[in-house]
């Protein structure tokens, strides 16, 4: 690693219109969590920088649907989303918002100060305009069909089905996102980021000089340069955001990718004041954006030409961007309410925040796209959290106030123990080593193997059973455990913080650096440790079904939303229809016929003999003997049919409801069986 004083981490500040979920917390704010958190167990001086995003169309289009102003959701889900940020561990120093004075302020003297170094060029062009809202449509407040993969709801800035960065007036066949209208073009004027000026630079600095990004990044940044950079407009006609502070450009406001990073300087402001330049401009300052890959040429190509453009600022040292998680399968969405929200699982799930952590970090989205599952979730807290981490501990601390009143032993340590020891502190090294390449998910499963060495340790010594012969190596064995457990909450402060304090409390200790991490003189002899608590408790499958309803309760609910009604058939003439004998009945007997999972045999007073119909709606009736009594439509001058051994006489109407169930159609009023329909 490059010598630095001190290191700036960014994170990607939330759209404030709706609550965050575990899409976030994989990609962005759990492994930058873990970085801040690393560093700071190494004594460097590290600023984490948080805050909700409150301007652009995402929070305008809420407000809208909401009848609310966007003002009112964005003091809502702030407050949602900072709250649950803080009880779920995430540990920024500041966490701020892009509606305060100070970056109302900062990002318009950015904007201002590069207007007078001549760094934007004017141009007017034709744009959509809704005729109906009386307004300009940008981004999101328009959608159409995407120019390259031909998609259906492309919005006016990005296509969601292939990740194509969009202008609107790209977009085939244009509808506005407000009236639903088609747009009409109409002439407006916008300030453009040339960022074609900084194409050799970028290349210069990324292409070259930062070979050593993730390929997803890399790889992104360099199909963009290859494609040849263009201006790209800096301001909206909107009416909510900064204003743009110049003369001429009443009624502009600046675009919300232009404020938005400008919010991680303003935020550093709000905490440091003056001193925010010691972080944003000391060249021994390492700057490092935490994002997910749908904001990567953002902070790898716009922001930095607007930091290139200023002149005066650092650019980022890296930007460990990961890939999506997925939800059972299905991609996590706002809309479509397809997500484990965070506030609801803090509700859930209370004090199980490591918990999730976990999870998201040993399925963190890394290099690829990546699956979250409810059962993965509780297999990986019982048989990997409960039985092996809970499990050493708890045996270690237990033992210790066994045969040792709970004072902690002297240790006289034999080759085993240095074995141990070497074992640990090579752990230690690959730990290390993957923290700081941002290789989360391996830094945890070699955590996860200082526990498993833990409870092999204990299961070769067996200290349970020496305690009747050799107190003395019973004594070295827990005083050894007991150092594991020490070591262990070190190295999973940063992933798992709530079990590490809990840890160390139990423990004795207080202060903990990553040096001491690999020393086997933690908790020392003739101390006394507390009572053992549960690190970790089983989750059992009532809790995890609990969930899976919930996320089949919200496809129900989206199926039924989406649900159209059958395009209507070809023509068909009054003769066709005549054809067919449609009656009323009285069913006298409904009951499953044995066998089958789909028929139910009806005996049905038709007016003239009674007749046996079979009909396939067994899986809609649970108890068919629901329907006795009941009125039905049935078609009578069907051919008889066998069916199961049964002759059935005619066929028995419903509807086919959304979801695909069944419901039997009966008269409105009481009619006499065997009366006609039509
Ligand atoms: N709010 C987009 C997003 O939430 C945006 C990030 C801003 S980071 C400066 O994905
Ligand atoms: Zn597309």
């Amino acid at each position: 690693m490059k010598d630095f004083k001190r290191t700036l981490i960014t994170t990607a500040l939330p759209y404030a219109n709706g609550p965050v979920h575990i899409g976030h917390l994989a990609g962005v704010y759990v492994p930058a969590d873990i970085y801040a958190r690393y560093l700071r167990l190494r004594g460097q001086d590290v600023l984490m920088i948080g805050g909700s995003d409150e301007h652009g169309v995402p929070i305008t289009i809420k407000a809208r649907k909401e009848g609310v102003t966007p003002q009112d959701i964005v003091d809502r889900y702030h407050n949602i989303i900072k709250d649950s940020f803080a009880e779920f561990g995430i540990s920024f120093d500041v966490y701020g918002r892009t509606t305060s004075d100070t970056h109302r302020r900062v990002a318009s003297d950015f904007f201002r100060r590069l207007y007078d170094k001549g760094e934007f060029v004017e141009k007017t062009s034709m744009q959509l305009y809704d005729e109906e809202a009386g307004q300009f449509l940008a981004d999101r407040y328009v959608t159409g069909t995407c120019p390259h993969c031909g998609a259906e709801g492309a919005y006016g800035d990005q296509c969601e089905a292939c990740g194509t960065s969009l202008n609107a007036t790209d977009l085939v066949n244009p509808k506005s996102a407000i009236t639903g209208s088609v747009p009409v073009m109409r002439e407006t004027k916008h300030y453009y980021l040339p960022l074609d000026k900084w194409q050799g630079a970028l290349e210069k600095w990324i292409l070259e000089g930062h070979k050593e990004w993730k390929t997803n990044v890399y790889g992104q940044c360099k199909s963009w340069l290859d494609m040849g950079l263009q201006p790209r407009a800096v301001s909206r006609d909107l009416d909510w955001g900064i204003p743009v502070p110049v003369e001429g450009a009443e009624g502009k406001v600046l675009y919300v990718w232009f404020d938005a990073p400008i919010g991680y300087i303003s935020n550093t402001i709000d905490l440091v004041g003056d001193d925010y330049t010691k972080w944003w401009k000391d060249p021994e300052t390492r700057m490092l954006h935490f994002i997910g890959k749908d904001n990567i040429v953002f902070h790898c190509i716009v922001f930095p030409s607007m930091l290139m453009a200023d002149g005066s600022y650092n650019l980022p040292d890296n930007v460990p961007a990961n890939e999506f998680l997925n939800l059972e399968g299905d991609k996590i969405s706002t809309s479509r309410n397809w997500a484990v929200w965070l506030h609801e699982y803090l509700r859930d799930f209370e004090g199980k925040q490591d918990v999730l952590r976990y999870v998201l970090t040993a399925n963190a989205p890394e290099t690829k796209d990546n699956d979250f599952t409810w059962a993965d979730f509780q297999q990986r807290n019982n048989s990997e959290l409960v039985a092996i981490l809970g499990n050493f501990v708890n045996r270690a601390v237990v033992l210790t106030h066994k045969y040792f009143d709970g004072t902690v032993p002297a240790a006289n340590p034999t080759e085993k123990e240095t074995e141990l020891q070497a074992e640990i502190n090579d752990l230690k090294a690959k730990v290390t080593e993957a923290l700081d390449n941002f290789h989360f998910r391996e830094a945890l499963k070699l955590a996860m193997d200082m526990a498993r060495a833990g409870n092999r340790y204990l299961q070769e010594t067996e200290p349970w059973k020496l305690a009747k012969t050799d107190m003395e190596r019973t004594g070295t064995i827990l005083n050894t455990a007991l150092q594991i457990c020490a070591n262990l909450a070190i190295v999973f402060e940063p992933f798992l913080p709530f079990m590490s304090d809990k840890l160390l409390k139990m423990l004795g200790g207080d202060k903990i650096s990553w040096d001491m991490l690999g020393c086997m003189d933690l908790v020392p002899a003739g101390a006394k440790i507390g009572e053992p608590v549960l690190l970790f408790e089983k989750i059992e499958d009532d809790a995890i079904q609990a969930q899976v309803q919930k996320l089949l309760d919200t496809k129900k609910a989206n199926e039924l939303q989406a649900w159209k009604p059958a395009p209507v058939k070809a023509d068909c003439t009054y003769e066709d229809f005549e054809k067919v004998d449609i009656r009323v009945g009285k069913v006298l007997e409904c009951s499953k016929v044995k066998k089958s999972k789909k028929l139910l045999q009806f005996l049905i007073d038709d007016g003239m003999e009674k007749r046996t119909i079979l009909s396939g709606i067994a899986l809609s009736y649970e108890d068919p003997s629901v329907l006795v009594g009941k009125e039905v439509c049935f078609i009578a001058n069907f051919p008889p049919r066998k069916m199961m051994g049964i002759e059935s006489q005619g066929m028995i109407l419903s509807a086919v409801n959304p979801d695909g169930t069944l419901t039997v159609i009966s008269p409105s009023a009481p009619v006499a069986p065997g009366a006609s329909v039509g």
